[in-house]
């Protein structure tokens, strides 16, 4: 990975090769969208709109999943902190950073140095946090990175930590495959040394009726967020998506254990993508699969790990057990 830095004495910030970015973006959606089922990758969602609307889903009455991620740092912020000791603490998919504040004030209050290392796709909200950062917490020392993680966790060595706690919060997994999911924690435990931690915030399995309105909001804030995807292809490869041609759509997938993100098109429709040389034919009611919000039980959790060579050592939740927060170490 190309990464120019820039630096000042508390913060370091790595940049992702965009032109290189750009075309993976590109590379992604003719994929995506040539396919017999389109779908797109869920990370496209992030650019500066996405992200903005992402943590206007987070304040959702009907969005249990923030708030109760957010419960368990809070309430057990200074447990966590004392399990793991005060360990650097990077984190994949950081965004605004505000759940993992809690964390980041309990290693203030030790009084010591610390060093935190957000990793996200989004580069507004990976600036902006790591400049606001700096100003809330005098102890802390920041290394950021723009990049792309998924499917390359070890992109963090670029850090050069010497012990760490790697944290992936948010339920963020649930978007990957199986398989994708696999790979990612394999790719986590193998940079694991002996006395490191990984912590994830994963989402329970639960009723329908919980989860449903979660992604069916009433304010249409996660159906916007749902178009998004299509307005960002639009500005960035010169797509001709009309938003409103598109239905939201999200559904619970009970054999997969899995909410789908659906974009259904009204009516029969051809939309060029200039900078990918396409044009991309909908029939009415054919959809673009634009996410999948895994769900997982406890034990398919400890199993997920112990697949990866992970071992479950603690974990916390809400009062509701809604979402769980499980620390992990290599094996
Ligand atoms: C950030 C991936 C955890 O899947 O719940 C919110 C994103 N999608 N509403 C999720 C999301 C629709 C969210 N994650």
């Amino acid at each position: 990975m190309e990464s120019k830095a820039i630096s000042s004495k508390r913060l370091q910030f790595h940049d992702i090769d965009l032109a290189a970015h750009r075309r993976t973006f590109e590379r992604d959606v003719a994929f995506g969208l040539a396919a017999q089922q389109k779908w797109l990758p869920p990370k496209y969602f992030y650019d500066e709109r996405g992200s903005q609307l992402y943590e206007q889903i987070c304040c959702l009455p009907e969005y249990y999943l923030y708030r109760a991620e957010l419960e368990i740092l809070s309430t057990y912020a200074a447990e966590i902190h004392a399990e793991i000791g005060h360990l650097a603490l990077v984190e994949f998919g950081s965004g605004d950073a505000r759940k993992t504040r809690h964390l980041l004030t309990a290693y203030e209050s030790a009084d010591q140095p610390f060093r935190y290392c957000p990793v996200d796709i989004s580069r507004e909200a990976l600036w902006d946090t790591a400049n606001r950062l700096l100003q809330e917490y005098s102890h802390i020392e920041i290394r950021a990175m723009h990049t792309d993680f998924a499917g390359q966790p070890e992109v963090i060595q670029a850090f050069k930590l010497e012990k760490k706690a790697v944290a992936f919060f948010g339920s963020s997994i649930g978007n990957f495959t199986s398989e994708e999911s696999a790979d990612f924690l394999r790719g986590t435990a193998a940079i694991l040394g002996p006395e490191d931690v990984f912590l994830l915030g994963i989402d329970l399995k639960k009723s329908p009726e919980i989860l449903l309105p979660a992604y069916n909001d009433s304010q249409g804030i996660t159906a916007a967020f749902n178009r998004n995807v299509l307005r960002r292809i639009n500005y960035e490869l010169g797509g001709r998506f009309d938003l409103q041609g598109f239905e939201h759509l999200a559904f619970y997938n009970a054999e997969m254990g899995r909410i789908e993100m659906h974009l259904r098109s009204r009516l029969p429709q051809r939309i060029p993508i200039v900078k990918i040389g396409e044009v991309i034919s909908f029939r009415k009611d054919e959809t673009i699969h634009t996410e999948s919000s895994h769900k997982y039980t406890v034990d398919e959790v400890r199993d997920l790990g112990s697949q990866a060579n992970l071992v479950l050592r603690r974990t916390w939740f809400d009062a509701r057990r809604y979402f769980m927060l499980a620390l992990f170490q290599s094996r």
